[in-house]
């Protein structure tokens, strides 16, 4: 059964009767070997927001919105830990994958995870940088050691969540996996000038966007010579975000036909929605 939960990942919550003051960001944990199912075992950096991630893809299958080629071009923006281009790396051995994350220690573990699950270096191109609309040469980034997976360029964000979820216990969830942020400069480029790096890519298949509440400056940084090339996208958009018509425009006006899935774990005054946008057989923009 589904939990309801708030639109972000959060850690194992404590005593709810403890005082706001205790609410302490677990120490910078090393990273350490967890087996999240029996499929997979990975470094994790926070274990809650890894099994939740990995329910997410695993087992609620979030990103298997079409078949894929078997040597797939697919785009992992906000790569995190690394789920889910272990996940497309395991179904389509031959893809071809570019992946971003900005934040070293979420990293770190991404690429460990690489290499315990011997991926070929050729297949899988990391890249240590946050997308956006235009290239910036550092951008302050919140990172949240306790929930990572949140780490972000719009912290007042979680703010807005916090608000909008009445009930106490999930407003203490917020404060945990917010304790502790500190804020990280990161280099900000458009994924064209990347994608500029493959002269002969004729077909990206999939794009998988999750970078909270960046998704819309992501999509922005996609010149139309690449937009003819995506096949297939997944964007995940919180509501609170104020983003969610703006991004489907945007995909519907690239010539996409455009749906939405609520997420079966967002609450209820805070909605977050998987856009889905895929192109017909033989349509190009
Ligand atoms: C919720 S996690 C992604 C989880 C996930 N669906 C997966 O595939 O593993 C979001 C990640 O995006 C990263 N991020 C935030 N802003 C970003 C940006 N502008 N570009 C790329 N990554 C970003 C964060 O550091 C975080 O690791």
């Amino acid at each position: 059964m589904q939990v309801m939960m708030p639109s972000v990942s959060l850690p194992e919550m404590g005593d709810a009767s403890a005082s706001k003051a205790t609410i302490t960001a677990m120490s910078q944990q090393e990273p350490r070997l967890l087996e999240l199912g029996p499929d997979l075992t990975v470094y994790i950096g926070a274990e809650r927001d890894a099994r939740f991630i990995y329910k997410e893809i695993y087992q609620d299958n979030c990103y298997d919105i079409t078949p894929l080629p078997p040597n797939a071009f697919i785009i992992d923006a906000g790569a995190n830990i690394g789920l889910f281009t272990l996940y497309m790396k395991a179904k389509y051995p031959s893809a071809h994958i570019l992946a971003f994350e900005p934040v070293p220690q979420i990293l770190d573990i991404f690429r460990r995870n690489l290499a315990l699950h011997n991926v070929p270096t050729q297949d899988v191109h990391v890249h240590a940088c946050a997308l956006g609309a235009e290239s910036v040469p550092a951008k302050p980034l919140t990172y949240f050691p306790n929930a990572p997976g949140n780490s972000t360029f719009v912290p007042e964000e979680k703010d807005l969540l916090r608000k909008a979820l009445p009930a106490e216990h999930y407003q203490r969830m917020i404060d945990r996996s917010s304790a502790g942020a500190t804020k990280v400069d990161v280099p900000v480029e458009k994924l064209s000038r990347f994608l500029d790096d493959y002269p002969d890519l004729k077909q990206i298949d999939f794009l998988k966007v999750d970078v909270e509440s960046w998704e819309l400056d992501v999509l922005r940084g996609i010149d139309d010579r690449h937009w003819n090339m995506v096949r297939n996208a997944a964007v995940e958009v919180a509501e609170l975000s104020g983003l969610r018509e703006e991004i489907e425009a945007l995909l519907k006006s690239k010539g996409f036909h455009v749906e939405r899935e609520l997420a079966s774990w967002s609450y209820e005054t805070a909605p977050t929605y998987t856009v889905l946008a895929r192109r017909h057989d033989g349509e190009e923009l």
